[in-house]
């Protein structure tokens, strides 16, 4: 990489992921460093799924910043969010180590207790982080920094909250320093994006009645359409994922959007609701080319998905039977999600998701499925309904960076993630696996298929873990061809 004169702050994007190839852009950062260089900070940025796990202690070594700051999420980044800084730690001390995202966002008290992290950002960081750099370099005054938590003399202080951003001030993450990743995901079909932040949706297991506390704000539309115009002339990139938490909700809206981005010749993806989903809407995403979104099913049994997540689907199960069947008549490819290991969730109704996922790849065999481990998310209301139910919680930093939506206390829901994958995503298995490699995995899927048609998720120890093994050394030969 080329010479550069870091002083003032690392922005750290860690892998989010043990298994996953994705390398959509990494937004949190971006914004948040955007804001920062915005404000005349010197700031320079590290992707590790495209710069590997040594560019973050060459730039340290090199340039020794004044301030690291790093995105995570609850699960394996946290993991790889602790190893960063405890490095920062065991080898310059004197650098203040900056926690963002959303796991600090959800546990700040916990998170700022952890002797590695000096700083905890809550919600969005575009202004608190230059504040906060601004102040390491400056007179230290941490105090009058609204939305941070820090430690003053060994004691944890929570400052006043940030109030949020309004949608018209958001920067345009993309700058000279950071434009390199938006080029390379953009090259690898990953570009993301956002059109809105927040949900007006109340489900209980979801991160955003705390992150954004169920407010939906929406990117003035010329905004919109100005930031994506200057993405494409720059990269002239033929698709994009919208990531926006909901971005469904409003009709005029979802219109406005699918009518634009076909304008500008994209292809494009989403995620939406099961009662959003009509002729209508399908209709003109379908025809303004939008060919996939990410659609969450969560169960199959109707009590759950009514009294235990809340999901707010006016007619319940039928409201996704709907969608499916509406989603089957036209060209745009599905991807489904269940969780399973919810609280409460009885053998039967883990069945009745199981039947449910296979009704639904009947009824459109171009749908991709998968089960996750229930995770119970930090701040969310069924998080303290688990505690209450005897669910082992973690109780620090550490034991949560070890969370993960493949793995749990309940060994049938980690089996069943592993063998719905490989039922119902042989696409994946075709990127891990590519050419003649494909024969590592097939007697694995083939397995798979016996086990999910007899509803068999018991003894699954030894294809575990070499399924494990073999998805561990595919990602590392994906890593290895960035
Ligand atoms: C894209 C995405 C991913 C991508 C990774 C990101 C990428 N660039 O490739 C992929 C697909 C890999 C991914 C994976 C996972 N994801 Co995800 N993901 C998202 C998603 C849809 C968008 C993230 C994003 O770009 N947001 C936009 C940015 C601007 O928002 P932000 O990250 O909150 O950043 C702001 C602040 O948090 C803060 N900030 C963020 N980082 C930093 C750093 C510093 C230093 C500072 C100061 C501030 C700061 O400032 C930013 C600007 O205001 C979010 C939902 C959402 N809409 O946010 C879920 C979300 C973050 N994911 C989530 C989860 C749970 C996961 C998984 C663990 C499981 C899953 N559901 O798939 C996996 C992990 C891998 C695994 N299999 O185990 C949860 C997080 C819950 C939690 N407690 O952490 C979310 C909120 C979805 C949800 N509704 O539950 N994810
Ligand atoms: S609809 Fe989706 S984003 Fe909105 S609260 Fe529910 S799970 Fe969260």
């Amino acid at each position: 990489m080329e010479n550069q004169i870091l002083n003032d702050a690392l922005l750290v994007y860690p892998n989010p992921s043990q298994d996953s190839p994705v390398k959509g852009t990494a937004l949190s950062i971006f914004y948040v460093g955007a804001a920062a260089e915005k404000a005349g900070l010197e700031i320079d940025y590290v992707d590790e799924r495209f710069d590997g796990k040594e560019r973050v202690k060459e730039l340290l070594d090199q340039y020794k910043p004044a301030v690291i700051g790093v995105s995570s999420m609850t699960g394996y980044q946290l993991q790889e969010t602790l190893r960063i800084f405890q490095y920062v730690k065991d080898n310059h001390r004197n650098i203040k180590t900056v926690l963002g995202g959303v796991h600090g966002s959800l546990l700040p008290e916990e998170c700022v207790k952890e002797d590695l992290i000096d700083f905890v950002v809550v919600g969005e960081g575009e202004e608190t982080f230059t504040e906060l750099v601004l102040e390491v370099k400056g007179s230290e005054d941490y105090g009058k920094i609204p939305g941070i938590y820090w430690k003053k003399n060994g004691k944890i202080v929570k400052n006043e909250e940030r109030p949020f951003l309004s949608a018209k001030d958001w920067p345009f993450p993309m700058t000279e320093k950071n434009k390199k990743y938006f080029r390379l995901s953009a090259e690898a079909g990953e570009l993301f994006y956002l059109s809105s932040r927040g949900c007006p949706y109340r489900c209980r297991f979801c991160y955003n009645i705390i992150f954004n506390r169920r407010k939906w704000r929406l990117m003035p539309f010329d905004k919109f359409q100005r930031e994506i115009r200057t993405l494409h002339d720059e990269f002239k990139f033929k698709y994009l994922f919208l990531n926006d938490d909901n971005v469904g909700s409003n009709i005029k809206r979802l219109r406005e959007i699918s009518l634009f981005l076909n304008s500008v010749g994209l292809k494009w993806g989403s995620c939406i609701r099961a009662n959003d989903v009509t002729r209508e809407s399908i209709t003109i995403m379908a025809a303004n080319g939008c060919d996939r979104f990410l659609l969450g099913v969560e169960t199959g049994s109707e009590r759950i998905l009514r009294d235990v997540i809340c999901k707010d689907l006016p007619n319940g199960i039928q409201d996704v039977r709907n969608a499916v069947e509406t989603i089957a008549s036209s060209p745009i490819k599905p991807t489904y999600s269940f969780m399973c290991n919810i609280p409460t969730e009885t053998e039967v109704e883990l069945k009745q998701s199981m039947d449910f996922a296979d009704w639904i790849h009947k009824t459109d065999p171009k749908a991709r499925l998968g089960f996750y481990v229930y995770a119970p998310y930090p701040g969310t209301q069924l998080f303290y309904e688990s505690q209450k139910m005897g669910y082992k919680m973690p109780s620090n930093v550490q034991e949560w960076s070890r969370m993960s939506l493949s793995n749990s206390e309940n060994l049938i829901a980690e089996n069943l993630y592993y063998i719905s994958g490989l039922k119902f995503r042989g696409d994946i298995s075709n990127v891990k696996f590519p050419g003649i490699r494909r024969l590592q995995i097939l007697p694995f899927e083939l397995l798979a298929n016996i086990r999910w048609s007899f509803r068999f998720l018991k003894y699954y120890t030894l294809e575990k873990y070499l399924i494990k093994w073999l998805y561990r050394k595919a990602l590392e030969r994906i890593q290895q061809k960035v």
